[in-house]
């Protein structure tokens, strides 16, 4: 007999350098995908409203210093403890649009000079993404996007040192995208990325982060 079951949300990263566009993206991508449907939710990490989350922002803020490992792990926990409600939101059938994930939390350490498979230890059996979109940009056409901020990664050699590990860490599943036409292009490829990835991932369960 034909049930009435709930198709399974879609997890959908974002990554990138500073300044490609992630988190614009994100938002249009969650308005664009609810207008068309799909029961889709914005999310981000850092989680900075969290008691972890509160301390990731002194750190990244520069009012706490902490050493490299101690603040790898706690990115990492900020992505566990979202675990259950992310289970949750996609087995009611809601998408979810992420700005950041494990993937940045690999590529800003390892950057720093930590070795890459200690980088990716804590985060393995994280949900894993059903499709990871790369926002490529050079870095110092990034720069000409208003410039840096105040944060504590907001330099010029350290974000081109992020983008190599990037490239490490790449799959041939992940979908590279061009991030410099304007705004609303790369909407509309990401917006197909998402369609498309939907329509596949319900037919195939949620895996687990392995590397
Ligand atoms: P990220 O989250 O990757 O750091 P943002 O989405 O915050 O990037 O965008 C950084 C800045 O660049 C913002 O001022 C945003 O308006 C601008 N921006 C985003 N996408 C584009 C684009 N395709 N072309 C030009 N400027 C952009
Ligand atoms: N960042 C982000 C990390 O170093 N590790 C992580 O696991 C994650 C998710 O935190 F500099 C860094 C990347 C960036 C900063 O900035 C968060 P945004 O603007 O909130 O994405
Ligand atoms: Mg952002």
């Amino acid at each position: 007999m034909m049930g009435s079951t709930i198709r399974r949300g879609t997890l959908i990263v974002l990554e990138g350098c500073d300044r490609s566009g992630k988190s614009t993206q994100a938002r249009m991508l969650v308005d664009s995908l609810t207008q068309e449907g799909h029961p889709s939710k914005l999310m981000r990490f850092p989680d900075r409203t969290t008691t972890l989350g509160k301390t990731i922002n002194d750190y990244l803020t520069s009012a706490v210093e902490m050493s490299d490992q101690a603040i790898h792990l706690l990115f990492s926990a900020n992505r566990w403890e979202a675990m259950k409600q992310m289970e949750a939101d996609l087995n009611a059938g809601t998408t979810l649009v992420v700005d950041r994930y494990a993937f940045s939390g690999v590529a800003f350490t390892a950057a720093k000079g930590l070795d890459l498979q200690w980088c990716k230890n804590p985060d393995t059996g994280l949900y894993a993404p059903d499709v990871t979109i790369y926002m490529d940009l050079p870095v110092d056409e990034a720069m000409r996007r208003g410039g840096f901020g105040e944060e504590r990664y907001e330099k010029e050699d350290f974000q081109n040192k992020v983008g190599q590990v990037f490239m490490q860490l790449r799959t041939p599943e992940w979908k590279i995208v061009d991030a410099s036409p304007s705004i609303d292009s790369v909407h509309t490829t990401l917006l197909d990325i998402a369609k498309t990835t939907i329509d596949r991932a319900a037919k195939s369960p949620l895996q687990r982060l392995q590397w």
